[in-house]
């Protein structure tokens, strides 16, 4: 405990250097370590620390946005809020950051599983709990209090289930149907469970050919050059997963430039995850057929649980976030009245 306190003051340097010199907290809106503990104030908030993995897509600023508006000063909370560029390095750097600041808590979004055995043992040994938001880590759970987020597999499965029914709906059941997909960040939760609950329910469509999967890192940009490439590889595509909307974005420009149709009444069918309201702009367009939900809005969950930790509560390991899915035959011009993001 000694230790820990001797080490304020380097934090304290060791945070205003990486600021000057850009390494550090470039995107925060407040300069971490140095900030901390300025006034009285500061010292009867609750300091978290989190480390996001970047600003990939819609649906990633949505979740930022609500940890955010969720662990304000109003609510008790000082914040430190460290963007990793989709960087597992950076996400090292910053939880030894806030180990050395003693934060109360760590909030970590994993950007991939695995890896992280020693810097989330640092954090125990330092006594600080870990709250794993949205991606898993493959570590022994005695290395994070809890987690909360999707269940992948259950996207995954869900988008292999409307594909069924719709292709059922169409008529084109016996039919080959000839399916690549555009994968996000390799090693990720989302990924891994996306692309294995899909997987589940192709194995029982032995007419269902999946002509290649290829990471485009849930970035629009990378899913527009990877769609072109596959278009150019690959006569007849018949159906595209995207594993984020973002993706899908860049996926239906790629068809549109190359003199091809997608979405419901097009030659290719788009299935997509997360449903961010760029989506429903999409589907509204018929750009693409649907959108698997998954939810960011993590801010209030992971505000419910600190509460509960710091009364000196108990709260479940793993927790879901409820989801479903919207496509084209519904009203979606309403549906999307009632999103918040
Ligand atoms: O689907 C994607 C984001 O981990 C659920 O990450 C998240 C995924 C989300 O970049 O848009």
């Amino acid at each position: 405990m000694n230790h820990i306190r001797k080490m304020r003051g380097l934090a304290v340097g060791f945070g205003a250097l990486l600021f000057l010199s850009g390494c550090g907290a470039k995107e925060s809106p407040e300069p971490a370590a140095n900030r901390r503990f300025e006034t009285e104030m500061d010292e009867n908030l609750i300091a978290v620390g989190f480390s996001q993995v970047g600003a990939e897509s819609d649906w990633r600023a949505a979740n930022t946005e609500s940890i955010q508006s969720s662990l304000t000063p109003e609510n008790g909370f000082y914040l430190i809020y460290e963007d990793a560029q989709q960087k597992q390095e950076n996400q090292f750097k910053a939880i030894r950051n806030f180990i050395l600041q003693e934060v109360d808590y760590i909030v970590l979004s994993p950007i991939v599983e695995t890896g992280w055995e020693t810097v989330l043992q640092e954090a125990k040994d330092a006594g600080i709990p870990v709250i794993l938001v949205d991606r898993m880590a493959q570590v022994d759970e005695e290395l994070y209090t809890c987690w909360i987020g999707a269940d992948f597999e259950s996207e995954g499965k869900r988008a292999g289930e409307w594909l069924e029914q719709y292709l059922e709906e169409q008529g084109r059941a016996g039919e080959e149907i000839r399916i690549v997909t555009l994968q996000g960040t390799l090693d990720s939760s989302a990924q891994l469970g996306r692309t294995k609950g899909f997987a589940e329910v192709m194995e029982k469509h032995g007419n269902w050919d999946m002509l290649e999967m290829k990471d485009a890192d849930f970035t629009q940009a990378k899913g527009q050059e990877v769609m072109e490439s596959l278009l150019k590889k690959y006569d007849d595509i018949d159906v595209v997963v995207c594993e984020n909307d973002n993706m899908a974005f860049g996926a239906v420009d790629a068809i549109q430039e190359a003199g091809e149709s997608c979405g419901p009444d097009g030659d290719i069918t788009i299935l997509s995850f997360d449903a961010v309201s760029a989506a429903f702009d999409a589907m509204m367009a018929g750009e693409i057929n649907v959108s698997f939900e998954c939810n960011p809005l993590h801010g209030p969950k992971l505000q419910e649980i600190i509460g509960t930790l710091e009364s000196g509560g108990t709260v479940d390991k793993i927790q879901y976030m409820e989801e479903t899915y919207f496509d084209t035959s519904m009203n979606l011009e309403e549906l999307r009245k009632t999103r918040a993001y």
